[in-house]
């Protein structure tokens, strides 16, 4: 990238100067001002310092309307961006050392910027100068944005609790985990059924488990077949029963159909799409939105154990208000599994926070 300094004595000057010396495809990396001149403070002169730079690329040939629309919109990106620059300073540099520590710490756990921001000025607000004080106004903030988490509750028999998401989320495992523990450390009655039947692999993988635990397995390989099980074979025989499905691709609207008509609400208690926390934010979304036809009540998020940065607990927030039910952090079955208690996951997120 070739990089240069630019003064002016107006913003406005600046630009124009970057732009006609280094073209539209320009981007600011920096802007400040600074006096000049003047005799003992007096009369001197603000000036502009932008710094700007271009990617060194082979101009194409450009001609006419089209070369002034394109000006035009690399204008507005810049002064988009300017603005944005200014304000990010503005911000950061009125922070104080603490808060610009949480800022940054947040920041490198990936929460989005505007949440951020949000989390810091709700911060500001309570001028706290002790560092406990600090802290724990700033776990109370956030789990005021993540929210209680929500285990499945067995207050009644016949619960019956299905898992959706995309492949390899951990749909089986984590069906394998929560059985046992509702059957060895609860000592209730559960029974598993898969509509996972494109591999023969997939069943197996939860017969092992459903061996191991000693329970039963049952497949439906219709919807017809599912509503039968859960509506007259297994009704009333057990405590809890859990439904693993098919990993489907979640951009393939066909099995996603297929499974929404599998799910009739009346039968299923609680649908709880699974989520990987190895995922980026936006395809988290994008997930969201697509399994979004399956109403589903609560989020379960895998493989915290696959990253070291938490930020998507808050940044799930910005698209989806559903519940966390339970984190995984490993493929041990059964230990590696919580509900998704708000204290262990502050201590996830800020665990390596030192202000
Ligand atoms: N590291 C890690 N791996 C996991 C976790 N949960 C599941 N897995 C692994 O992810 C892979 C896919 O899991 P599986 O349950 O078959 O996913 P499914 O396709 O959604 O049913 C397997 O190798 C699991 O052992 C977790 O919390 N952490
Ligand atoms: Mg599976």
């Amino acid at each position: 990238m070739k990089v240069k300094k630019y003064v002016a004595e107006t913003m406005q000057d600046a630009i124009f100067k970057v732009k006609a010396d280094l073209g539209p495809d320009a981007i600011i990396l920096n802007t400040s001002k600074y006096k000049t001149g003047g005799f003992l403070g007096f009369f001197s002169k603000t000036m502009v310092e932008v710094l700007a730079g271009v990617e060194e690329k082979k101009a194409e040939p450009v001609t006419g309307n089209s070369l002034a629309l394109q000006e035009i919109a690399d204008l507005k990106n810049l002064v988009y961006e300017m603005h944005q620059n200014w304000e990010n300073d503005r911000f950061l540099k009125g922070l104080p050392e603490e808060l610009l520590g949480i800022y940054k710490y947040l920041n490198e756990q990936g929460v989005f910027d505007h949440l951020n921001k949000e989390i810091i000025r709700l911060l500001e607000k309570k001028e706290l100068e002790k560092r406990e004080a600090l802290l724990s106004q700033l776990s109370l903030i956030l789990k005021e944005y993540i929210g209680e988490g929500q285990a499945i509750n067995l207050n009644g028999r016949d619960k019956v609790v299905a898992f959706v998401g995309a492949t390899g989320v951990g749909k089986t495992t984590t069906v394998a985990k929560l059985a046992a523990h509702f059957v060895l450390d609860e000592g209730k009655k559960v029974c598993l059924i898969t509509t996972d039947t494109y591999r023969i692999a997939a069943v197996q993988q939860l017969q092992t488990y459903s061996d191991i635990i000693n329970i039963p397995i049952h497949v439906a390989y219709s919807d017809i077949e599912l509503e039968r099980l859960l509506s007259v074979d297994l009704k009333g025989k057990y405590d809890l029963i859990l439904i693993d499905t098919a990993g489907s691709s979640w951009n393939d609207q066909f099995q996603l159909g297929r499974l929404k008509k599998i799910f009739k609400k009346e039968l299923v208690d609680e649908v709880h799409l699974i989520l990987s926390l190895n995922t980026k934010s936006q395809i988290q979304k994008e997930i969201i939105d697509k399994f979004s036809i399956l109403s589903p009540d609560k989020l379960l998020l895998t493989k915290l154990d696959e990253t070291s940065k938490y930020g998507d607990f808050l940044n799930i927030r910005n698209f989806c208000k559903l519940p966390y039910s339970y984190i995984t952090m490993g493929q041990n079955v059964p230990d590696d599994i919580r509900v998704a208690d708000l204290d262990l996951i502050i201590d996830y997120l800020l665990g390596d926070l030192d202000v």
